[in-house]
């Protein structure tokens, strides 16, 4: 477990921008502390039940109050470095080498891929229920997911999604990418990410904006 710690620590150094192993990484490193936290609580609840000895002048205990003040608070130091320079590090352009645009609109995303510095627009919309049973490609398809165009990007790749939207806020997510940016009108936000393996990959707009909010699915491939 000790040896966990450190090696995590060494990878600040050599850091990968793939924020999708980042992130498991983080993951793992603050599901030690979560476990560790938990078993030593069960164990002190377990020795109160069973203990028949208990002190009634036990009032206070200065230096224990001390440890259990500090102990949590540089856990939780320990826990926020890591955290926010992966936060930081994420924001940082790692020189990509495909640049994706996405428009938020009500109620359906517009995507712009660049080939050759020359870009080309399409929009996705997603696919109704009748629709997508009547469709023979769509038949194993998600309900509410799939769409009739799908962003494609190249797996493997530095990307950088580049986002705004038409009419109101919208966000672009995709949870299994660790992909959340905000598409905010008159703003542009950017997000990098590197996508590991090919597949197909689903998500949904992540800010309430109208109606229709429920069925703008994003859909992207990488290829
Ligand atoms: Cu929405």
């Amino acid at each position: 477990m000790i040896k966990h710690l450190f090696s995590y620590y060494s990878i600040f150094k050599n850091y990968s921008s793939n924020s999708i192993i980042v992130m498991e990484e983080f993951h793992d490193f603050t599901m030690m502390f979560l476990t560790i936290i938990t078993f030593f609580i069960l164990v002190v609840i377990l020795r109160l039940i069973i203990s028949k000895f208990f002190n009634y002048k036990f009032m206070e205990n200065i230096n224990m109050e001390l440890i259990w003040t500090i102990l949590p608070m540089g856990i939780l130091i320990f826990i926020a470095y890591p955290s926010l320079f992966y936060l930081y590090l994420f924001d940082l352009l790692v020189n990509p080498s495909v640049t994706i645009k996405v428009f938020g609109a009500q109620w359906y995303w517009i995507y712009e891929n660049f080939d050759n510095l020359k870009g080309y627009t399409y929009s996705s919309y997603m696919i109704q229920d009748l629709e997508m049973l009547s469709l023979e490609n769509y038949k194993m398809g998600w309900r509410l997911l799939e769409t009739d165009t799908r962003l494609t990007v190249p797996y493997g790749a530095k990307i950088q999604c580049l986002t705004t939207s038409l009419d109101v806020i919208h966000s672009f997510s995709i949870p299994e990418l660790g992909i959340k940016v905000d598409a905010v009108p008159g703003r542009l936000n950017s997000i990098n990410f590197q996508i590991s393996r090919p597949g197909v990959y689903y998500g949904q707009c992540a800010e309430i904006c109208g109606t229709g909010h429920p069925f703008m699915p994003i859909c992207l491939e990488a290829i």
